[in-house]
């Protein structure tokens, strides 16, 4: 699989400059060599759900592991009573290498960037065909943000009970994403089960979209409700307003090796992170007519030398068209 991520393990903070500065740790820390491994499954206000072989352990952070964040995806090492039981609490004293981190800022111009979700293949970017109205600017933001951060993107179409799909479907084209067209009533039959063969298995799947779009619908139809008990865990759909998922939430596939991770609905997903020349990765067919362009070439400029390279018919310029489209996606404000 291509991966696209720029140094993962970084901590969601860097961004911030440290108040102490550099100072060498002069107390040595133990090492905890005999740590469990999990997996985060969920945070809530510093209440860390976690996997550890069979069991749902509930965590809180060691106060060695500073600031940094554990996250839903997550590896990490834990220690103390690992026994899952009422009222136990154990320690997580290691996050483990990330192999690839959604982040996202709450706009473009707030520096403080979150973790997401660490580990993720994959991104789907929910949206609903109607009711909410598809935004095809925050498809956009996300897919950047999928490409900036290692994952391969999925767009996911809900709600097709209620409108077509060819409209958004046509925009998205010379992108050359995958895509899935759901309705809930069809979730029930087989049809979930095929989704998972064809798209979920052996991958992590992080669902985000807009508030309404159905993620937490189209999670709990993929996870059976009894799979969703035995972790203890359960988002609600939303109905009237109510029940909008409030916290990132990880659920293992049935038959399947994957995971698919439920996230909060997102008005806006804020881009000050990334680094837009990073962008043209996620075009492996126009690379080579970069060649031409000037040092730090935007890939959106005047003397961009793509125009006249697609203009020879090097590519399609359908393709230079996306590209240009989500670069410019940071510039702009997400209601245009
Ligand atoms: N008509 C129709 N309604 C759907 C479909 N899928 C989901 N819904 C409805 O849309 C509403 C919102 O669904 P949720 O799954 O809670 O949406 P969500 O994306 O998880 O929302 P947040 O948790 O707030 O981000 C619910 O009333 C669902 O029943 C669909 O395919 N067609
Ligand atoms: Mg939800
Ligand atoms: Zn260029």
């Amino acid at each position: 699989m291509r991966r696209y991520g720029k140094n993962p393990d970084e901590d969601d903070i860097r961004s911030r400059p440290n108040p102490k500065g550099n100072r060498p740790r002069t107390n040595i820390r133990p090492k905890h060599e005999d740590a469990s491994e999990g997996m985060v499954l969920t945070v809530d206000r510093g209440r860390i759900t976690c996997l550890v072989e069979d069991r749902v352990v509930l965590a809180m952070k060691a106060r060695e592991l500073g600031r940094k964040a554990a996250v839903v995806g997550d590896q990490v090492g834990l220690v103390g009573d690992l026994s899952g039981k009422k009222d136990t609490l154990a320690r997580i004293v290691r996050i483990e290498k990330r192999h690839s981190v959604l982040r996202r800022t709450a706009d473009d111009d707030d520096p403080y960037e979150r973790v997401v979700v660490a580990n993720a293949d994959q991104l789907a970017v929910v949206t609903a065909l109607a009711d909410p109205e598809p935004r095809p600017r925050l498809i956009d933001r996300c897919l950047v943000a999928a490409y900036d951060g290692g994952l391969e993107p999925l767009l996911v179409l809900t709600k097709s009970d209620l409108a077509s799909p060819d409209e958004l479907l046509e925009t998205y084209k010379a992108l050359g994403i995958r895509y899935v067209v759901t309705r809930r009533d069809e979730l029930a039959s087989g049809y979930a089960a095929g989704l998972v063969r064809e798209y979920l298995d052996g991958r992590v799947t992080a669902f985000v979209g807009h508030s309404g779009v159905g993620k937490t619908t189209l999670v709990n139809a993929l996870v059976p409700e009894d799979r969703r008990r035995t972790t203890g865990l359960v988002n609600a759909v939303t109905g009237r307003g109510r029940h909008t998922t409030t916290s990132a939430l990880a659920l293992p596939l049935e038959k399947a090796d994957g995971w698919v991770i439920d996230t909060p609905g997102i008005r806006s997903f804020g881009l000050h992170h990334v680094d837009p020349s990073r962008v043209i990765l996620a075009f492996p067919d126009l690379v080579p007519g970069t060649e031409g362009c000037p040092r730090a070439c935007s890939h959106d400029e005047p003397d961009c030398a793509l125009d006249a390279w697609v203009a020879e018919g090097h590519a399609d310029p359908a393709r230079l068209y996306s590209l240009r489209r989500l670069l410019a996606t940071r510039e702009r404000r997400e209601g245009d």
